[in-house]
């Protein structure tokens, strides 16, 4: 008798166990739903992505006429590959009449997302219009554009296959969660339906201005641009985070470059785990307390280095300002435009 009652506890104690279990899940499941269409509302559903990447290889046509390839002559004020061999990118160290006659005959589209809230929409006429005009010129591209204020977009005449799709988000207070919270968007983005609609995706800033061509020869597996402020400087005095509380510590004597976090692409795959990364540690660090010195960009820096890019760009994919020269940057690609911080951010 009294075992048959131990063993009725026993079985009651069990269900309960799986019933508050199972309402549990539910409600994990429910909250991630509503995370999902939050981020992704309106248009976006969330789907499993293609895992496969279309790879033609580098194919040429017979009769298709260009230059020599010297293996003598070339840029040597300027060094265009890494020690891990990717290739880093300048004028000079490629010919774009042969690299666009490779990519052209594989048929790819180009994502790009950039993020215009409170008065950023400001500077959203003069990239739109000059990515237009100089940003993979002749090939599909489709913009994702993230703002608070889908009434604020001007009107821009886009290109024969150039989309540009409008996605809400909320407003924020502080611009260092603006600049944050794009990695937890992209996180998403890159693993929704778009990643079926585009086979390689690059995330720019929008306080910039395209001058000179973009093109091909920036497609890579996982695309990483240097730092206009810091390309001639030694690695310790990088801008990386170096309080070792935060989850973006780099210790002193570590470092290969510094990386900018207002430009970067690649692979959707590769450009999710990068900003998943980001997402991860930034909220690490704020259950900490803590924030690292140059936010997403302290993040991507960490995961760059040991996640080495394939391929690097040279400043001139994102210069300064178009008003400051060196000698190294022979074409100024994009730039960023000159901006008072205090009165076009929402915060000092
Ligand atoms: C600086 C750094 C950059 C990076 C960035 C923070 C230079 C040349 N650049 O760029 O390397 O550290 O700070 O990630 O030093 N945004 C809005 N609304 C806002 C604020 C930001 O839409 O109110 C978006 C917008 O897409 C903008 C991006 O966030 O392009 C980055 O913010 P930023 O423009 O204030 O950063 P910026 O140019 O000072």
């Amino acid at each position: 008798m009294k075992l048959n009652r131990i063993f009725i506890l026993f079985i009651l104690l069990l269900l309960g166990i799986l019933f508050y279990g199972a309402s549990y899940l539910g409600y994990i499941q429910e909250s991630y739903r509503k995370l999902q269409i939050q981020i992704t509302d309106p248009s976006i559903k969330t789907v499993l992505m293609t895992e496969e990447h279309k790879d033609f290889g580098l194919r040429s046509s017979p009769g298709f006429l260009y230059s020599q390839p010297s293996l003598l002559e070339g840029r040597t004020d300027v060094v265009s590959i890494t020690p891990w061999l990717a290739p880093i990118i300048w004028e000079g160290s490629f010919d774009s009449t042969l690299i666009d006659s490779i990519y052209k005959q594989q048929n790819i589209t180009i994502a790009t997302t950039v993020f215009a809230l409170g008065k950023y929409t400001r500077f959203l006429k003069e990239f739109l219009e000059s990515a237009e005009q100089h940003y993979f010129v002749g090939f599909r591209v489709r913009y994702y554009l993230f703002t608070d204020q889908p009434e604020e977009v001007p009107e821009i005449k886009l290109g024969e296959e150039r989309y540009l799709t409008i996605l809400k988000v909320p407003s924020l207070d502080r611009w260092q969660d603006i600049s944050m919270g794009r990695m937890e968007i992209l996180e998403k983005l890159t693993k929704s339906e778009v990643a079926n609609e585009a086979d390689y995706i690059f995330c720019l800033d929008v306080d910039t201005k395209f001058y000179g061509p973009w093109g091909v020869e920036t497609l890579g597996r996982l695309v990483a641009v240097i730092h206009p402020w810091f390309y001639d400087y030694p690695r310790d005095q990088f801008t990386y985070e170096r309080r070792p509380e935060s989850q973006a510590f780099i210790p002193v004597g570590e470092g290969d470059y510094y990386y900018t976090a207002a430009a970067f692409g690649g692979l959707f795959k590769e450009v999710h785990e990068l900003t998943k990364y980001c997402r991860e540690r930034q909220s690490i660090d704020a259950s900490k307390a803590i924030e690292a010195l140059w936010h997403d960009e302290s993040h991507l820096n960490k995961y760059l280095l040991y996640n080495k890019p394939s391929k690097l760009l040279s400043p001139e994919y994102l210069w300064r300002d178009i008003s400051s020269s060196t000698r190294h940057v022979k074409v100024i690609r994009l730039s960023h435009v000159a901006k008072n911080n205090v009165e076009v951010r929402p915060n000092a």
